[in-house]
């Protein structure tokens, strides 16, 4: 059995649509960013810093949205290039760079939509958080101008590990300065695969708005 501990359009999205995409039945335990759940012992039983994705596989429970990436791909032998292939490196640094980008993406989720009252927010930080993510998309565009998947071999499971930030990125960023990545994004989210795992985990939530501007100080 393999279970995988999930809030609707967060980072766990990676992971289920990676599940998906392997052909991996899994049980769904769903869980909120605001209702304190996260913060319990029983989940950080699972994940010890209280974040998702958690999964339960193979008689152990394993966090960090990376590293569950990097395991299936290994335990199943597919979706991304093997320690030692040419690709490999390449591989490794894309599931890092999503990362980076997604922490971005968080700072400016929780200053945009999570602090209350606004003047908790930093302005100056959201408008530098924006210049960073304006860099991170420029790599990407740059790079997904050539090729229509992050791996030149085609679509991999670094891929999944963009699963979280195509959804998030345009509510930051005008998509019109982004083409290539605004068609990878569409590329990507109309997969059988990823359209079967937003339908089984739901969408995200969080946004009230389809674009955040940064406000003026
Ligand atoms: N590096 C971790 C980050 C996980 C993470 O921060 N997840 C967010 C949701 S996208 C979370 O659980 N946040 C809960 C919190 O910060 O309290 C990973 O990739 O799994």
């Amino acid at each position: 059995m393999i279970r995988l501990h999930h809030v609707p359009g967060s980072r766990s999205m990676r992971v289920l649509w990676l599940l998906e995409e392997l052909g991996l039945p899994c049980e769904l335990r769903v869980w909120s960013l605001t209702d304190g759940g996260l913060r319990s012992a029983e989940f950080r039983a699972l994940s010890p810093a209280g974040r998702v994705p958690a999964l339960e596989i193979d008689g152990r429970a394993i966090f960090e949205s990376g590293a569950i990436v990097q395991y299936l791909t290994e335990r199943e032998g597919r979706l991304a290039p093997r320690p030692g292939e040419a690709g490999r490196p390449d591989f490794l640094e894309w599931v890092g760079f999503a990362e980076t980008q997604a922490n971005i993406l968080q700072s400016l989720n929780i200053h945009h939509i999570f602090l209350r009252p606004d003047s908790a927010r930093s302005v100056p930080l959201m408008r530098l958080d924006t210049r960073r993510l304006a860099v991170t998309a420029q790599v990407l565009q740059a790079h997904l101008a050539g090729q229509p998947t992050l791996l030149d071999g085609g679509f991999s499971a670094a891929d999944c590990m963009m699963g979280f930030n195509i959804e998030a990125l345009f509510r930051f960023l005008p998509a019109a300065e982004y083409p290539a990545l605004s068609a990878y994004r569409d590329a990507m989210t109309a997969r059988p695969a990823y359209r079967r795992a937003v339908a089984r985990g739901g969408a995200d939530s969080i946004y009230a708005r389809d674009f955040y501007e940064v406000p003026d100080a």
